[in-house]
């Protein structure tokens, strides 16, 4: 059909939030209100835009049998059903002239028919429900019509009237991919839309409220809750027989109760009892204020170990199942984090029930992002415009009024990345009228004027540093100045965890633990969003043909899309853990400090272990004193000895979301010296036909370069100075710092040349001169291999003289060299089991470890530098037999192995990209580039750059087997 262009907008493109919609209310699992969901097959049509159709499918006997079907909750986009997935960061993927938007605008109608469940209960009402819809609908009850709205992550809800039919009744939905709102909706994810939430039909019996808004608060002065229901439209009375609570609502009733912390979710189960309806409730005690320019919640100071969480499955995009919410959750528990940021949208509404339940401090985000106008120097913005302030606000209400009756929700965000404008001053001005029991953040307005937090992303460690000194630069407004800074301090975003990385997490967490301001921080983010893929195995940005795209920036998490930990996670769960454990006073002694915020540690066993070189003597209970929050002590494990001891605090019971046993926390101590390599001198080179020959090893006569250690064939051993840049080494566009994985490609490390000056067999060693530089570059690194033996053990020396002008930092400074296919058993003496860099290695743990090179590899979506091993004392590879190669370190080295070379992991694209090949290449290196978090942070801190200096260093080469 062609569109008659008149002046009418159409719904979809109007700045309203919908039309024909009930006021918002808060969302519940469960009642005694019959309910009837409409999840499931729909019928469904695709057009390529909005009135390629007309709404006659609408109407009841519409033959829909050609149609297709679609599950309901779910995007058309990841079903076949039609068009494909779309990845932006911050770009607006059409012209940029709100509210209007493109012709093009995939069109789905969504169809089905229900048949009432029998027994409903006479006369009441009858409400349709929308969790979710993106980016907008249409409504229809048995061919009429209800209304339509935006605002894709809220909940919207239409009241049927006398619309039901006892026999089959039709329900359709007219969804637009844009609208209006898309405008409002420019989060950094892939743009999907299709009804992707719940749809549900809600009886409301006579009698039933209209809506009810819990207020549980704790006075830690006295231990006592007070708790208040406030239930409109409806007499109602509170029970809560475990207090004995019986009474009016409305009325307030205080008590002796157990508060609500994250640590310690403490719920109580309760009813809302009404004449229409019973509504059960589970409340949460504790009150949170900014008080003394710090927030506490039960009068005590918290900190926030968080990430940011976007809703997303490899499978089905943001419609996230409920098994899938409490894994992330569990996940979370178990990794230490007690913080959640909704970015940039209030989650599926249940996800809040499990944040209660398991105990999750939650930033509950409103979904308002206008990012895009940035580049436009925000022109135009919607939030600075009051046209828009009805849709803002409409926003604000859904979230507020769905999500007010969680415990674990103490912090109002108004959006993400919007700029600042009227409209969010009025959002702010309505949640603080609705809800003063809550506070307000938003990150975009370095005024705060209107949040009661300061909050950054990915500020500098010596920002954070001045911040937390409450001595940052001043604002121009003097008496803003002064508000803000005496305004507690949380990263709302830190440490992006884009591909290997984030590094830096310790650096920062000693910060907060420093100054009381700094409360933490939410990592961006949870998880990756990579679809799963047929050819690419996960797919990102740019797969699907889009035009316009960010790549794989939407891979950025400490799970990878299969929801495996990725090793950002592992490092965060030690960086952060609620007990440190280290080295006391005296040698074999532990202090134990108390990290959490609340609670003793009783919940907690000590348990100590040693080891000599990897092997278990005795482990043993550790006495640990009661400890209050912020309290240490030292403590001595009942036995001595020279070895590795390992100190673990572990859960004494199961608990939701973590068996007995599982590790919290963890210390180590090294008590006398490791043992060092016995030198290997004093055998003679000897020349023999092309080759020479020195100990075990055997050279080629030539080159100098090591062909043969026993029966070990040895392929390419050079100096190497590459890795496959990380996301975090080439950085994001806006960062100061410079891109180091550019300058590096732009030198030419990837293509080091090696001129051979000398090959000298003397008395006592192989000496073996190069220059290793790349070309076009007058710079280079001096490199000298001094090859030795002594019986079957080989050992070389390598020293490196950098000349020339190295302005940047070096990737690696070590050696590498092929070993044939079959020696794929790794073992090593040295930090893991996962991998670690200089500013990544927190978690890396002392000990023996084995594993295939396949596991040493970490399977970053976008394919680049991984694996390393810190502080490495030997490593061992071998094949199934036990015959292979050892290698010891003169001092702890960093361990890599891998089936590809650097320059083949470097081209990979994709996961299948690598491809096994004839040589397991090993990387031992005297030195390692850090990480950083420049792909949106700050780049590698000085103390962990490796800049171009003399070098020297060593290893001790034996065969197995
Ligand atoms: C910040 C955004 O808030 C977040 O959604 C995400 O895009 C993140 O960056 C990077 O992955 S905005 C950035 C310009 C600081």
């Amino acid at each position: 059909m062609s569109r008659t262009v008149t002046d009418a907008t159409p719904w979809y493109e109007d700045m309203s939030p919908g039309s024909g919609g009930l006021a918002p209310r808060s969302w519940y699992a469960a009642s005694d209100a019959p309910r009837v969901s409409l999840n499931g097959d729909w019928a469904f049509r695709l057009s390529p835009d909005a009135d390629a159709e007309d709404a006659s499918f609408a109407q009841p006997g519409f033959d829909a049998s050609a149609w297709r079907a679609v599950e309901v909750p779910g995007h058309w986009v990841l079903q076949g059903a039609g068009g494909a997935p779309a990845y932006t960061n911050v770009v607006y993927p059409f012209p940029v002239d709100p509210p209007r938007v493109p012709s093009e605008n995939p069109t789905g109608d969504h169809l089905r028919t229900f048949t009432l469940p029998a027994g409903l209960p006479e006369g009441g009402e009858s409400v349709l429900r929308f969790d979710g819809v993106e980016s907008c609908a249409r409504v229809w009850l048995n061919g009429q019509e209800l209304g339509d709205f935006k605002g894709s992550r809220l909940p919207h809800e239409f009241a049927v009237g006398d619309l039901l039919r006892a026999g089959e009744n039709v329900l359709a939905l007219r969804v637009h991919a844009w609208s209006s709102g898309s405008y409002l909706e420019d989060q950094d994810q892939w743009w999907l839309p299709g009804i992707f939430r719940d749809v549900t039909l809600l009886h409301r019996p006579q009698g039933a409220p209209r809506d009810f808004f819990v207020h549980a608060g704790y006075d830690h002065r006295d231990g006592c809750g007070t708790l208040r229901v406030e239930c409109d439209g409806a007499e109602g009375r509170v029970l809560l027989p475990e207090l004995g609570i019986d009474a009016p609502a409305g009325e307030p009733v205080t008590l002796p109760v157990e508060p609500w912390t994250a640590e310690t979710p403490r719920l109580y189960d309760a009813e809302l009892v009404t004449p229409g309806e019973r509504i059960p409730l589970r409340i949460g005690f504790r009150t949170v204020v900014v008080e003394d320019g710090v927030i506490k919640v039960n009068g005590r100071r918290l900190l926030f170990r968080g990430v940011n969480r976007h809703e997303f499955h490899p499978e089905t995009g943001r419609a996230v199942d409920a098994r899938t919410m409490r894994r992330d959750l569990v996940l979370m528990k178990q990794h230490n984090i007690n913080a959640v940021r909704t970015s940039h949208y209030p989650p599926h509404p249940a996800f809040l029930d499990l944040c209660d339940e398991l105990g999750l401090w939650v930033i509950d985000e409103c979904d308002l992002e206008t990012h895009g106008f940035v580049d436009l120097e925000w022109r135009n913005n919607p939030v600075d415009d009051e046209r828009w302030t009805p849709a803002l606000l409409d926003r604000a209400e859904r979230m507020v009024e769905r999500d007010k009756n969680h415990a674990s929700v103490i912090i109002w965000s108004l959006g993400n990345e919007c700029g600042s404008g009227r409209g969010l001053t009025a959002m702010a001005a309505w949640i603080r009228g609705r809800d003063p029991e809550r506070l307000l953040h938003y990150e975009g307005d370095l005024s705060c004027e209107d949040v009661d937090l300061y909050s950054r992303m990915y500020p500098t460690h010596a920002e954070v540093e001045l911040i937390g000194r409450r001595a940052e630069e001043p604002w121009a407004d003097a008496e803003l100045d002064a508000r803000r800074r005496a305004m507690p301090f949380i990263m709302c975003e830190y440490a992006h965890a884009m591909g290997n990385g984030p590094g830096g997490l310790s650096e920062y967490q000693r910060l907060f633990e420093r100054y009381e301001r700094c409360q933490g921080g939410f990592v961006w983010e949870w998880i990756d969003h990579g679809f799963a893929h047929p050819e690419h195995v996960f797919a990102y940005g740019g797969d699907f043909g889009e035009e316009l795209h960010d790549g794989n920036f939407v891979c950025d998490g400490l799970l990878f899309p299969d929801r495996t930990p990725s090793p950002g996670l592992v490092e965060y769960k030690k960086v952060i853990e609620p007990v440190r454990i280290g080295p006391g006073s005296s040698a074999g002694a532990f202090t134990v400090t108390n990290g959490y915020d609340f609670t003793g540690l009783g919940h907690l066993d000590f348990v100590w272990s040693h080891e000599v070189e990897g092997v278990l003597v005795d482990s043993g209970a550790l006495a640990v004193p009661e400890l209050a929050p912020g309290a240490s002590a030292e403590v001595v494990p009942d036995a001595a000895g020279d070895g590795l001891w390992t100190v673990r605090a572990v859960l004494a019971e199961d608990t939701v979301w973590a068996g007995r046993g599982h590790v919290v926390a963890w210390g180590q101590a090294e008590v006398g010296a490791p043992a060092a390599p016995a030198p290997a001198t004093g055998a003679r080179p000897v020349r023999g036909e092309g080759v020479i020959a020195l100990g075990p090893g055997v050279f080629d006569a030539a080159t100098g370069a090591p062909v043969r250690l026993g029966d070990v064939a040895v392929e390419g051993l050079r100096l190497d100075v590459w890795r496959a840049p990380t996301d975090n080494d080439n950085g994001a566009p806006w960062q100061p710092d410079e891109r180091y994985g550019l300058r590096w490609r732009e030198l030419g490390l990837h293509r080091m040349r090696h001129r051979l000056d000398a090959v000298e067999a003397a008395e006592d060693a192989l000496t073996v001169r190069t220059r290793v530089a790349p070309a076009g570059w007058d710079l280079g690194l001096r490199t000298t291999y001094r090859w030795t033996a002594a019986g079957d053990r080989l050992g070389l020396t390598v020293s490196v003289v950098p000349e020339g002008d190295w302005r940047v930092p070096l990737p690696r400074l070590g050696i590498r060299f092929g070993l044939p296919a079959a020696f794929g058993g790794a073992r090593w003496f040295g930090g893991g089991p996962g991998e670690a860099y200089p500013d990544t290695r927190a978690a890396a743990m002392l000990g023996l470890w084995e594993r295939d090179v396949d596991a040493l590899q970490t399977p970053y979506v976008r394919p680049q530098e991984n694996g390393a091993r810190a502080d490495v004392r030997w490593a061992e590879l071998t094949d199934g037999s036990g015959a292979g190669l050892r290698a010891e370190g003169g001092a702890p080295f960093w361990f890599t192995a891998r089936r590809w070379t650097s320059e083949q992991l470097d081209a990979a694209e994709h996961l299948p990209d690598q491809v096994a090949g004839e040589h397991v290449w090993v990387n031992l290196d005297h030195a390692v580039q850090g990480i950083g978090s420049q792909s949106c942070g700050p780049g590698v801190l000085p103390e962990h750059r490796l800049d171009a200096a003399p070098a020297e260093f060593s290893f001790v080469f034996s065969a197995l087997g």
